[in-house]
C-alpha cells in the first residue's frame, strides 16, 4: 500500500473531520437509545463494520445493523459486543468486550488500525504458481505468532504439478509441518483437500491470506456454498447494498466457526513494530537466541554460534535462518536491533 505523506495541517483537518463526525453519530446513538423502550443489553458478534455501520449477530443468529456509541472505540469484525436493540431490526453497541486476538494493519498516519479481531487461525495459502516465497510465508507466520493465533499452510492448484514437481514442492515446504505449523494439499480443480482443509476451519475463526493468485477468492467460494446468501443477509442488514463485499465479513462456515473475509484483510502483511516479535515470530530460532558463544553473534561465521549449530544437526532449516536473517538486517536498516 503506498504511503501517502501528509501534511501536519491535512492531518488536523482529517483529524476535525473525524472527530465531528463522531460527535453525530454519537448524537444519533444516543437519541436511538432514549426516543425508543430500550431492550437489555446482549451479547452479540460483530459481522461485518463498513465504516460506521455495524451488523451484528445475535445468539439467534439474527443479524441487526447497529452504530455504536463512540466512547467504547471503534468494533472490528471479529468483536464480540454488548448491545441493545433500538428498533425491530436496529441496535446500539454499548461495549466490546476483551479481544483474544486482534489484526491491525497501520493507516494513512502510520498508526495501527484494527481490521479484525478474536481470530483463532491464520490461513497462509500458497500454489506453484504464483512461485511461493518462504520470505513472504514467514512473515505471514510470524504475523500469527504475533497475534497468538494458530498457523495453518494450504498449498493450493496441485492439479497444475506432476508428480516430479509434487515431490519438489514437498521437500521445500518439509520443514513447516517438522516445526509444527499443518499443511494441507489443496486442488480446487479436483476437489482434492477441501474435506481435510473443512475439517481444520471448523469451529475456529479463521482467515487466508496470500499472495494474489494463489486462489483465495477460489477457496472462499468453495469453503462458503451459501456465500451469495450470506452476502445479500449482511449487505441488507447494513442497509448498505451489496457494495459491502469490499468491507471486513465475518461468514458462518458450514461445520461451525467463521471464516474472515475481505481483500484488505486478504493483503495483510507483516509489520515489526516490536523488534522483539521477530525473535517470538520464529518458533525454531526463538529458543536458541542466547545461546551463541558471543552475546552479539550476527549468526554469520561466529564460532559457536547456537544457529549454525541447529543447522548442522537439522534441527533448524537455511531457508528459515536466511528469511530471519534478512529480517533482521531490515529492522536494523530502519534503526532498531531484535
Ligand atoms: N489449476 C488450478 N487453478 C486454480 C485453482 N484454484 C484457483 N485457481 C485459479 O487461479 C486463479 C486465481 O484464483 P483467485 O481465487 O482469484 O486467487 P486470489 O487472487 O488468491 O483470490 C483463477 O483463475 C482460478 O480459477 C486450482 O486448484 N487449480
Ligand atoms: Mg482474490
Ligand atoms: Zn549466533
Amino acid at each position: 500500500m503506498p504511503v501517502r505523506r501528509l501534511s501536519e495541517r491535512q492531518k488536523a483537518r482529517i483529524q476535525q473531520i473525524q472527530d465531528q463526525r463522531r460527535q453525530r453519530l454519537d448524537q444519533r446513538a444516543l437519541e436511538a437509545l432514549t426516543e425508543i423502550e430500550v431492550d437489555q443489553p446482549q451479547p452479540g458478534l460483530v459481522v461485518v463494520r463498513h465504516g460506521a455501520d455495524l451488523a451484528v449477530e445475535d445468539q439467534e443468529g439474527r443479524v441487526w445493523h447497529c452504530l455504536a456509541r463512540q466512547h467504547i472505540g471503534h468494533p472490528v469484525c471479529g468483536d464480540r459486543v454488548v448491545w441493545q436493540a433500538t428498533g425491530p431490526d436496529r441496535g446500539v453497541v454499548t461495549a466490546i468486550q476483551d479481544r483474544t486476538s486482534r489484526l491491525a494493519r497501520p493507516d494513512y498516519s502510520g498508526r495501527t488500525k484494527p481490521l479484525a479481531a478474536n481470530l483463532t487461525q491464520l490461513v497462509v495459502v500458497l500454489a506453484p504458481q504464483p512461485e511461493p516465497s518462504t520470505y513472504l510465508l514467514d512473515q505471514y507466520l510470524a504475523a500469527a505468532e504475533g497475534m497468538g493465533v494458530a498457523a495453518l499452510i494450504a498449498c493450493n492448484k496441485m492439479d497444475l504439478l506432476a508428480a516430479p514437481g509434487r515431490a519438489a514442492l514437498t521437500e521445500r515446504l518439509a520443514p513447516y509441518p517438522r516445526i509444527g505449523y499443518p499443511l494441507v494439499w489443496l486442488s480446487l480443480h479436483g476437489g482434492e483437500g477441501l474435506a481435510p482443509l473443512a475439517e481444520r476451519l471448523a469451529g475456529e475463526t479463521s482467515i487466508l491470506v496470500g499472495q494474489s493468485g494463489v486462489g483465495k477468492s477460489s477457496l472462499v467460494q468453495a469453503l462458503l456454498p451459501d456465500l451469495e446468501i450470506q452476502i445479500g443477509r449482511l449487505s441488507q442488514a447494513t442497509g448498505l447494498g451489496r457494495h459491502t463485499t469490499s468491507a471486513a465479513s465475518c461468514y458462518r462456515l458450514p461445520r461451525g466457526g467463521y471464516l474472515i473475509d475481505s481483500p484488505g484483510v486478504r493483503s495483510f502483511r507483516l509489520s515489526l513494530d516490536d523488534p522483539d516479535d521477530l525473535v517470538s515470530g520464529f518458533r525454531d530460532i526463538a529458543p536458541l537466541i542466547g545461546h551463541c558463544r558471543f552475546a552479539n553473534c550476527r549468526h554469520d561465521r561466529e564460532p559457536g554460534c547456537a544457529l549454525k549449530a541447529a543447522i548442522t544437526t537439522g534441527a533448524l532449516h537455511p531457508e528459515r535462518l536466511a528469511n530471519f536473517l534478512h529480517l533482521a538486517a531490515a529492522l536494523e536498516r530502519s534503526g532498531r536491533r531484535y
